[in-house]
């Protein structure tokens, strides 16, 4: 049995990892619709050894789709999500437009898979930087109670587009060459200042909002509450941008409900939690990087310490690639759950 996929945006960075991981994950697929929106319409793309034409998305390319991924920026998903749903697909959208509706469940399978019972047609997919924090925070959570996060992130620029990959590189070479760098993209394409990424940090991801925080940043607050059902849990995020290309790596420190805990208690938790790598010697140096991360699916966890002045505070160094659970495995992810489920109708 095959079901009919589209993938939406399938030729932007992430849409193209969602192919990557499909044909990957053998994903059963009986017809497949590769959908953007009108600019990148009419590119060729090769699946599985077959060369399809992507086409511009519209309410009638979803009769008869069963999954529809979409990655193709938010306003496509806010007006193409709907007619997808109302022509009987579910759809992965990995965009915010939805994640904090409360009808739209918003789910990392290994945290909250249940929340997929209760979907609409609709499924959002978390922000990458969000993903990779709460599955390896949720089997600490589970086992000893959770109240607080501190996270500050150091992140990859494919997070912001190939666009972003491009203007990287561009910048590196001029560096070199002893020129000045462009800069016309980063932090934030629509804002007023840039400000070259290469050889520096910047401390904005996305949009300033009213209270100081940058929207990436109330992302990670706002979501985290939401997938794992804590709307008490303290978080609080600070998001910087790198010049990395792939994998997203974050600082981050909690603050647990249970006084007297080991860090080979909390390393032995996340060692067994799925989709969880723990990486973790000091003596051989051993610890994820985003190198050692790109391309790979889990979430990698090391440098575990517990705070010397507060017997419930741990830190935890967590690393995976932006791109695949991140983005693009945690869609296919869902959709795999989805069937295995028999969730696939309203
Ligand atoms: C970044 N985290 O690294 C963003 C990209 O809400 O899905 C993902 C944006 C999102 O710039």
């Amino acid at each position: 049995q095959g079901y009919h996929i589209a993938v939406v945006g399938a030729t932007g960075a992430v849409g193209q990892k969602m192919l990557e991981t499909l044909a990957e994950r053998n994903f059963p697929i009986s017809e497949l619709s590769l959908l953007s929106s009108s600019r990148s319409a009419g590119q060729q793309i090769d699946f599985n050894g077959k060369s399809y034409t992507v086409k511009e998305a519209k309410p009638e390319s979803f009769e008869g789709v069963d999954i529809a991924l979409f990655s193709a920026g938010g306003s496509v998903s806010k007006a193409l999500a709907p007619e997808a749903a109302k022509r009987g697909a579910v759809v992965v959208d990995n965009t915010s437009a939805f994640r904090m509706d409360p009808e739209v469940p918003l789910v990392v399978p290994e945290v909250n898979e249940d929340d997929l019972k209760l979907h609409k047609g609709i499924i959002a997919n978390p922000n990458c930087s969000t993903i990779q924090m709460v599955a390896a925070l949720e089997p600490l959570k589970e086992a000893y109670g959770l109240s607080r996060i501190i996270v500050s992130t150091y992140q990859a620029v494919s997070g912001a587009g190939a666009v972003a990959i491009d203007e990287l590189k561009d910048q590196a070479q001029q560096f070199l060459n002893g020129e000045d760098m462009d800069a016309s993209l980063l932090p934030v394409k629509g804002d007023k200042r840039h400000f070259p990424v290469a050889f520096n940090a910047l401390p904005q991801i996305d949009v300033f909002q009213e209270n100081g925080y940058t929207y990436e940043e109330m992302k990670m607050i706002n979501e985290t509450k939401k997938i794992m059902h804590a709307e008490d849990l303290h978080v609080s995020a600070t998001c910087v941008r790198l010049p990395v290309f792939t994998s997203h790596a974050e600082s981050v420190y909690v603050e647990l409900g249970q006084s007297g805990l080991t860090v080979k208690e909390i390393q032995e938790k996340l060692a067994a939690a799925e989709g969880i790598v723990l990486e973790d010697d000091p003596s051989t140096q051993t610890y994820p990087t985003p190198l050692s991360a790109a391309g790979k699916k889990e979430v990698f966890v090391g440098r575990v310490r517990k705070d010397p002045d507060h017997d419930n505070g741990f830190h935890l160094w967590i690393v995976s690639d932006n791109l695949l659970k991140g983005a693009a495995w945690n869609s296919v992810q869902i959709a795999e759950r989805l069937i295995q489920h028999n969730l696939l109708t309203v």
